[in-house]
């Protein structure tokens, strides 16, 4: 059973300020491949078992050449007019932003429609592809560069203390951070009204932030061209894609 735009659209009207929920999917349409989509995202490894601190305990050059794999897919991929909405919605005040993905597309369109950055718009619940940190010390930069992974000695160092770095993103068993956390759930807690986009809705604890909106009394529009554990709690249900349906549900009055 699917909703109509206007059923989304009178969902969220009223409300001072949407609590935006992305995943995957959101990128699908830019693309970026989804985790749990069809054609998977690797060869034949599947995240979880690659997307882990003992995996890359066990074999650092493998992750490293699926990571440096999907930043170079990422780098060649650009925002769609799902992501320009949310950003728009956000630099007006429209909007705040939670999502659950590491390619940077929704602050790319931040920068590029003159919103400013930061966790007072965005917070990126996983992390970043393109931030790389110690696997020991709390070093980090930021880093496009391709990364060489010709061989176990050819991997990036901490230039402080000469462990591994790897990716900035958190792992499957590993805790998010505590205060970017703590933040997405006290604006969920406040959120009158919360828009879903292209996530499975499977993984914690980034799937309890819209089921805390709908506990507080907020409205949840889900959109998604499947349904998800989410369909049967959410106020509205809206079949479809991100790049279609988030301008016409976020997007300013025509
Ligand atoms: C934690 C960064 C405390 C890395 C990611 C056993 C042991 C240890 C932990 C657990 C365990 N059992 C459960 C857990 C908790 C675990 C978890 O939730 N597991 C799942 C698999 C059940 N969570 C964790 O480990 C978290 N930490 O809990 O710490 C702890 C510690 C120890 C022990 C217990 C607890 C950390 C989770 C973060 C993992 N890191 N990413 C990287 O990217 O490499 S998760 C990664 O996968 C993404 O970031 C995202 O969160 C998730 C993918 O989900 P989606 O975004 O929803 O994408 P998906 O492909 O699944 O779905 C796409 C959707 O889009 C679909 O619905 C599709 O229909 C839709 N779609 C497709 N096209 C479109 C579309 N929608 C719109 N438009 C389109 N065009
Ligand atoms: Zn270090």
């Amino acid at each position: 059973m699917s909703h109509t735009v206007g059923d989304a659209r009178e969902a969220i009207a009223g409300s001072a300020g949407v609590l935006v929920c992305t995943g995957a999917g959101m990128s699908a349409e830019s693309g970026v491949p989804t985790f749990r989509g069809t054609g998977g995202l690797w060869r034949n490894f599947r995240p979880e078992e690659l997307a882990t601190r003992a995996a890359f305990d066990r074999d650092p050059l493998l992750v490293w050449e699926w990571y440096n794999w999907r930043r170079r897919v990422v780098l060649e991929c650009d925002p769609h007019s799902g992501h320009f909405t949310i950003a728009r919605a956000q630099a007006a005040g429209r909007a705040r932003l939670v999502t659950q993905n590491v390619d940077g597309l929704h602050e790319r369109a931040l920068e590029e429609v003159g919103g400013s950055g930061g966790a007072d718009r965005t917070l990126a619940l996983h992390g970043s592809l393109f931030r790389l940190r110690c696997s020991r010390c709390d070093y980090s930069r930021r880093d496009e560069e391709s990364i060489d992974t010709t061989s176990p000695g050819s991997l990036p160092e901490c230039p402080e203390c000469r462990h591994l770095l790897r990716p900035g993103v958190v792992w499957y068993g590993e805790t998010l951070d505590q205060e970017v956390l703590g933040k997405a759930f006290a604006w969920a807690t406040n959120a009158s009204a919360c828009l879903v986009v292209g996530t499975s809705a499977v993984v914690e604890p980034a799937a309890s932030i819209p089921r805390l909106v709908l506990q507080n009394g907020g409205a949840v529009v889900e959109v998604n061209p499947e349904r998800t554990p989410l369909s049967e709690l959410a106020t509205v249900v809206v079949h479809g894609t991100a790049a279609e349906l988030v301008p016409e549900i976020l997007g300013e009055e025509p």
